[in-house]
């Protein structure tokens, strides 16, 4: 395992390239942003224990309502290419939980598999802040040729979560596009946030968000990636510190 600072960015898929590029431009514009100490030695980290080399590179910052914005890209051996972000609310806040995931092909050209994007809710009913309803409501109808099906622990999404293999570059784009709007609409509302007023209010978004992580935990593709190439109890640790921690 390696420290080395270093970035790949630039070799990564186009698609994870601008997507990476424009969530850390949404929030270098509209949020305050403050480092973000990243666990011990998880900054960058490469593993390759049965053949195929995993490296994964990390962003983190923070800021007054979120306690962590994480962005991470991640290179599978010669093949895939991988982006995932999150924007965790500081528990504060009754504020959704911003994320999204690209599994791509390497390569100029190459295939994705799964782009997904969503600001999920963290209330006890599942529902999204009447604002971000509106808001969400309100951008234009898009249509993509292959949508995807959540699996089970995906039930925490919201009705407005997109999951779609992109077909070709006008998908893509509009993938992009409306990741961004996802951003835009959140670094406002956000912006707007007053926070929770009782102790009870503050407890129910600790447990909407720790519900959250619960289940994207549950997603076996993201931890068998992790386990072939540092092992069970690794993948275990990085999954609930630095993935999907609980709010502390
Ligand atoms: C799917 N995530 C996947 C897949 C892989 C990963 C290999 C399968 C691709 C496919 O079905 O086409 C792998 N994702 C990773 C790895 C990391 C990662 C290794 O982030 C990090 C190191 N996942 C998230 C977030 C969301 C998410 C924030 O991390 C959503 C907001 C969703 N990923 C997500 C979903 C699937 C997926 C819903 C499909 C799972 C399935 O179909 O079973």
């Amino acid at each position: 395992m390696s420290t080395v600072q270093h970035s790949f960015k630039s070799q990564q898929h186009p698609l994870i390239r601008s997507l990476a590029n424009s969530i850390e431009q949404a929030w270098q514009q509209n949020l305050e942003l403050s480092p973000y100490q990243i666990p011990g030695d998880l900054g960058y980290v490469e593993g390759a224990l049965e053949g195929e080399r995993l490296m994964i590179e990390n962003r983190c910052y923070q800021t007054p309502k979120f306690r962590k914005l994480h962005l991470e890209l991640a290179q599978v051996g010669n093949t895939l290419d991988i982006l995932h972000c999150v924007m965790f609310p500081n528990p504060n806040y009754a504020l959704p939980i911003f994320g999204a995931d690209i599994v791509a092909s390497r390569g100029e050209k190459g295939a994705v598999s799964a782009a997904i994007v969503d600001l999920s809710p963290i209330s006890p009913d599942l529902s999204l802040p009447s604002a971000y309803q509106l808001a969400l409501t309100n951008l234009p109808d898009l249509q993509f040729s292959q949508p995807r099906a959540l699996p089970e622990w995906g039930n925490i999404f919201s009705n407005f979560c997109l999951f779609i293999r992109p077909a070709n570059a006008q998908e893509a784009d509009a993938f992009l596009s409306r990741v961004q709007d996802f951003l835009t609409i959140h670094c406002r509302l956000a912006d707007q946030a007053v926070p929770a007023q009782s102790e009870a209010d503050i407890a129910s978004i600790r447990s909407g968000q720790n519900h959250y992580c619960t289940m994207q935990r549950q997603n076996d593709k993201t931890r068998r990636i992790l386990e072939k190439s540092f092992g069970t109890e690794w993948a275990e640790r990085y999954l609930t510190t630095l993935l999907f921690d609980s709010a502390a």
